[in-house]
């Protein structure tokens, strides 16, 4: 019997929202919803390209406008997105004055939880400040930096690339003053009021009709390139494609930073980790000279994250992938080097071919602490957890000897009933670690996977007729959890 992937989780008293609305009353929504935007558009348009208007205009209207713009077509925007935009865009219009400031004042999709939340957005006293305190930088101030060019001269010997080229792409550099404000650690006050970690609230953001919807659209457009890359590395399709919907939504939403400005930020005007920043721009300056890509032309998140995976520049070098063998590897634009590359790090991190990631077990707080539980990698044994009395709950084909972790999710039920869900992570939750150190993160990944599976009734299997012919390939992905 095929079990339902998502039962793994449906312990928990509660019915999540995701699941409320089936795939075919999205798709009619979505079918319906093109109808009506025009005096949305009209609005919007306003909003978007007279930011003196955008200014006056009183908050409730703005909100209303981007709300049901965004009801109407529901990842072509982001209220939060635009409002933050909206309360930011004069300080960064001033501070960037001739600069343009297309990146700050573009529509840019978020990218973080940081950037999501409406309350966290600039204040438009705040924006005042910033205004003053901006770095009034030139587009070629950078390169006549001392530093800045202490920095490319070893680049250039490091990697081998023309120091007239690096200068002169440099030089294109703009300061960027959200790349800034985004990655600084917000104040210690704040983590008073931290909430506690809820599993039910991280999911519901991530796993919903709308990215599986996308999702199964992008695996029908992309099934050749996904079910040849499963072929090959043991990488579940499924697990690849949810990681491209959690970073990006499927490319909708990749970042609109300009990567160079927001790397040279970080690096130079900006002390916090400047080290890694810089580390990171060699080697997205490195990947653009050997791609021949001008390094401006990249767009990503505020800390330089870009394409469909949002790899950062250096697991972009290490990890990248030519997936449709034109020779390039761009994975801004092309489907199939984004899931070639984010397949390739998975396997990388020692992804099992054909391995589940996550099965639902009981286990305890005094268990989990007992089995020194709580890292990243598989530092048990299936054997040697079931002997600290975890029991599984349901199927569980894993071999005794198979490596393991105990993986708990705390969460809060909307009536206030706390639990935690356990579970046994295999190597291939661990390699989605690797992508993000959070529990919550691997597991809405997983989640998502397991979902794309159920509701695509396993598209990635292959069709019988193909199947019969077929030796005993190990089946990846889809079919390995049956008993
Ligand atoms: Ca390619």
């Amino acid at each position: 019997m095929h079990t339902a992937p998502f039962a793994l989780f449906s312990r928990r008293p509660y019915t999540p929202t995701t699941r409320a609305a089936p795939l075919e009353s999205a798709r009619a929504a979505s079918s319906v919803r093109r109808f009506a935007p025009v005096p949305t558009l009209v609005a919007l348009f306003v909003l978007a390209a007279a930011p003196d208007l955008r200014a006056q205009a009183p908050q409730s209207f703005v909100t209303t406008t981007l709300t049901s713009y965004a009801a109407l077509e529901p990842t072509a925007v982001d209220p939060a997105a635009v409002l933050r935009v909206a309360d930011v865009s004069n300080a960064a219009e001033a501070s960037a004055g001739a600069q343009g400031a297309t990146t700050e004042t573009s529509l840019a999709k978020p990218q973080t939880a940081a950037e999501k939340h409406p309350a966290k957005t600039t204040k438009p006293e705040e924006a005042k400040k910033r205004s003053k305190s901006a770095k009034n930088t030139t587009v070629s101030d950078y390169v006549e930096r001392a530093e800045v060019q202490a920095y490319l001269r070893s680049v250039s010997e490091e990697k081998g690339i023309p120091y007239e080229w690096l200068e002169r792409e440099v030089a294109l550099a703009r300061y960027s003053p959200l790349s800034e404000k985004y990655t600084t650690p917000k104040p210690k006050a704040d983590k008073k009021r931290t909430p506690d970690k809820n599993f039910i609230l991280y999911e519901r953001n991530l796993v919903n009709a709308e990215r599986i919807d996308r999702g199964i659209d992008f695996m029908e457009r992309n099934l050749e390139t996904l079910r040849r890359v499963e072929k090959d590395t043991g990488v579940s399709g499924y697990a690849v494609t949810a990681i491209i919907g959690v970073e990006s939504i499927y490319g909708r939403n990749m970042g609109r930073f300009r990567v160079l400005d927001a790397l040279m930020t970080l690096s130079f005007d900006y002390t916090r980790r400047a080290n890694y920043y810089r580390s990171e721009l060699s080697s997205f300056l490195d990947f653009c000279y050997r791609q021949d890509v001008a390094p401006v032309s990249v767009t990503g998140s505020f800390a330089g994250a870009l394409g469909l995976g949002q790899f950062m520049p250096a697991s972009l070098n290490a990890y990248g992938r030519d997936g449709d063998g034109d020779g390039k590897i761009d994975i801004v634009k092309n489907e199939a080097d984004g899931i070639a590359s984010v397949a390739n790090f998975l396997l990388e991190h020692g992804w099992p071919r054909g391995k589940r990631p996550l099965y639902p077990v009981n286990a305890t707080e005094a268990i989990f602490k007992a089995t020194n539980s709580g890292g990243i990698h598989t530092n048990a044994t299936v054997a040697s957890l079931l002997a600290a009395g975890v029991t599984p709950v349901g199927a569980l084909p894993l071999a005794p000897d198979e490596k393991a972790m105990l993986v708990n999710l705390p969460w809060i039920a909307k009536d206030n009933t706390r639990g935690v869900d356990y579970y046994i992570g295999t190597d291939a939750f661990s390699a989605i670690l690797r992508y993000n150190r959070s529990y919550f993160y691997a597991a809405a990944v997983t989640l998502l996977a397991y979902e794309l599976e159920e509701q695509s009734k396993g598209i990635m299997r292959e069709p019988p007729a193909e199947a019969s012919g077929q030796t005993a390939a190990a089946p990846s992905g889809g079919t390995v959890a049956k008993p």
